[in-house]
């Protein structure tokens, strides 16, 4: 059901061919800054296994997998000091305006984000 593209730009990442802005690495999950921040912190926090989008890694992933990518993000949390508050965003394929086809969280923070309308 879910198709995977190893040439997209995360798993270059991943493999080390294009620099990033680490913020953790662990054994199954990276976080590093967004190149385009739409707040004073915009930090993404991937898996490093091979999933397409949120659907995918929480269909198919290892529960190892699943902790791992969980405690990273309360790590980046805690570490930069989103106490306060903060959103965390998946988009989700083509209508869901999801640009790169590797399964990312943006934990987005660092100022009020607001409430949620239209
Ligand atoms: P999206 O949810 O797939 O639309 O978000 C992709 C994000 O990846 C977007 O916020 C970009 O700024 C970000 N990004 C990046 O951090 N580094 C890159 O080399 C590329 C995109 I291409």
């Amino acid at each position: 059901m879910f198709t995977y593209d190893p040439t997209n730009i995360f798993a270059r990442i991943l493999r080390g061919e294009i620099p990033n802005k680490t913020v953790l690495e662990t054994a199954h999950s990276l976080a590093f800054h967004d190149i385009r921040p739409l707040a004073p912190v915009h930090v993404l926090v991937i898996p490093k296994g091979a999933y397409v989008s949120l659907d995918h890694f929480s269909a198919e992933a290892s529960a190892e997998e699943l902790v791992d990518f969980h405690r990273t993000v309360a790590k980046v949390v805690s570490m930069l000091d989103l106490g306060p508050g903060f959103r965390a965003i998946s988009n989700t394929r083509e209508a869901g305006g999801q640009e790169v086809p590797h399964y990312h969280l943006h934990i987005l923070g660092g100022r009020p984000m607001g409430r949620m309308v239209e």
